[in-house]
């Protein structure tokens, strides 16, 4: 009690307003300048941001590219050290960052907590499998009188593209995991959520990431289709819808110039499965908690789902049981579970489904409260006659719950996989084999057994789906760095006399 309330001291003296401009080369450029607001109520201004012009944004491109050879250059352990700087400083100065959190993106202090804690764990896990792979090139095994050695580099200038979800550690993992294998970046917060990008981009500088390796172009869609269009560009990580992901791979596909790789995390339409030996208590605190904690505005977040029709009543009467005791409304008050949800345009779009999903649903089985004013969407239950009835990724906190036969498990499974996505899945059962079979037959990146299914940590569970849900390699996994690398193999001529001495000697 005493250190929440020290905490609560920490956040409430940091709140002076946040500010986000372009930073190119570490001058601030100008913009058009407007408010940012909070969005519990849409109105009380967070701080200001200036938004990025085209201009800005080819300067930010061109400045990442003179600024990359001095970058890629520098060692990989001083390159981590920075991150690993940025880290520590991070968790020196959480009180703004949870400050930001809260005001910019309505976070509860629970998800405000846990996303710092994220973040943190981005800077670290980076900075250690940088160390690893991109310390000391690898010495391949070859045929006498010759030496091959694989190296790892950067790629050139990375297009970093987050979203407002997830603000400060999605922000800032793929600006780590790009800088960390040597690429100078443009980075593109979302557009709700400038003000606690900018201050990770500051703080990254302090850290010792030079301003030539690091660029900042607050904006919308435009600024991230610019950047995104620039033949500069080696290589984009973006987070964000499937749509949005779609049209960046065509503009790569469509340019002149390089090949470069997309790295996209999108959404899903993330399916639990629930049969009749699942545990009733702990199958409702890890629905409750997978579809309406964080506002249900996770991409792993539980959409769909699937429980086995002999226990189906009981087991919906006990979540919405739990759903009830989420208490929805401001995220500073520490009693609250879910926050508001990002602005007024998702909010409308929820509000839109729920009336839809009032007059269609086979049954309403909650449909909760929150304040009336503001961008708060109350937690919901629908049942749906069948479960191909939802067919896109709804991003709030709305369940959609379906009963299947327990014979019919295969036309459940295939129901799933027709969806296209793949991103996470939960599975409760006390059958090894049902376990099994479910893990077995679905391409999804993240199976959750007997737990709820959001939180993925980094370094201990990567995250990431396939399909419609995005490209891989996983997030906070030992593969992502890879893909913001090139790889370059050596091979030298050992047997040669006089002239490649020097060149062999350097190798050692
Ligand atoms: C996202 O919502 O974009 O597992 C990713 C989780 C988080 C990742 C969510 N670590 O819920």
């Amino acid at each position: 009690r005493a250190s929440l309330e020290a905490l609560l001291a920490e956040i409430a003296g940091a709140g002076a307003p946040g500010s986000a401009a372009p930073l190119v080369d570490g001058r601030a450029l100008g913009g058009e300048r407007r408010p940012v607001l909070n969005p519990a109520d849409g109105r009380t201004p967070v701080g200001e941001v200036a938004e990025a012009s085209p201009e800005s944004a080819d300067a930010a491109i061109a400045a990442a590219r003179a600024g990359f050879p001095a970058w890629s250059a520098i060692p990989a352990d001083r390159r981590a050290a920075a991150l690993e700087r940025a880290g520590d400083l991070l968790e020196a100065r959480r009180g703004r960052f949870l400050h930001l959190l809260q005001a910019e993106a309505g976070k509860t202090l629970d998800d405000a907590l846990s996303e710092l804690r994220e973040a943190v764990d981005f800077c670290r896990y980076y900075a250690a499998q940088g160390r690893e792979l991109m310390g000391e090139p690898e010495t391949m095994p070859g045929p006498t009188g010759e030496a091959n050695r694989l190296a790892l580099r950067g790629r050139g200038v990375f297009v970093a593209i987050s979203p407002w979800n997830f603000p400060l550690a999605i922000f800032l993992g793929q600006v780590a995991a790009a800088l960390m294998a040597g690429n100078a970046v443009v980075a593109k917060p979302a557009e709700q959520t400038p003000l606690v990008a900018a201050e990770a981009v500051r703080l990254l500088h302090e850290a010792g990431v030079p301003a030539s390796a690091l660029h900042f172009v607050p904006g919308d869609g435009r600024v991230g289709a610019r950047l995104v269009e620039n033949p500069h560009a080696g290589g984009v990580v973006f987070t964000g819808s499937t749509e949005v992901a779609r049209l960046i791979n065509r503009t790569l596909a469509a340019k002149d110039g390089p090949i470069v790789p997309l790295i996209a995390e999108t959404g899903g339409i993330n399916a639990m499965i629930v049969d009749a030996t699942a545990l009733p208590e702990q199958v409702a605190d890890d629905v409750a908690t997978s579809a309406f904690r964080s506002a249900g505005q996770r991409c792993s977040a539980l959409r769909l789902l699937l429980v086995q029709e002999d226990v189906a009543d009981r087991m919906i009467e006990m979540i919405v049981g739990a759903a009830r005791e989420l208490k929805v409304g401001d995220p500073r008050d520490v009693s609250v579970a879910i926050g508001p949800v990002i602005d007024m345009e998702a909010k409308e779009r929820l509000d839109a489904h729920v009336a839809r999903m009032s007059r269609e649903a086979k049954r309403v089985h909650l449909a909760g409260e929150a304040p009336r004013s503001g961008t708060y969407v109350a937690p919901h239950v629908f049942e749906l006659d069948r479960p191909g009835a939802l067919d896109q990724e709804v991003f709030g906190p709305i369940l959609h719950v379906a009963r299947y036969r327990a014979a019919d498990l295969d036309r459940v499974l295939e129901g799933i996989e027709a969806t296209g996505y793949g991103l996470t899945l939960g599975v409760h059962s006390r059958i090894d084999a049902t376990i099994e079979r479910v893990v077995r037959r679905l391409s999804v990146g993240n199976v959750y057994v007997n737990r709820n299914m959001i939180g993925a940590v980094v370094g201990v569970q990567p995250f990431g789906g396939h399909g419609l849900s995005g490209t891989g390699p996983k997030a906070g996994g030992p593969h992502y760095l890879l893909r913001f690398s090139t790889e370059q193999t050596v091979t030298i001529n050992t047997a040669a006399a006089g002239g490649n001495a020097a060149l062999i000697a350097m190798e050692e």
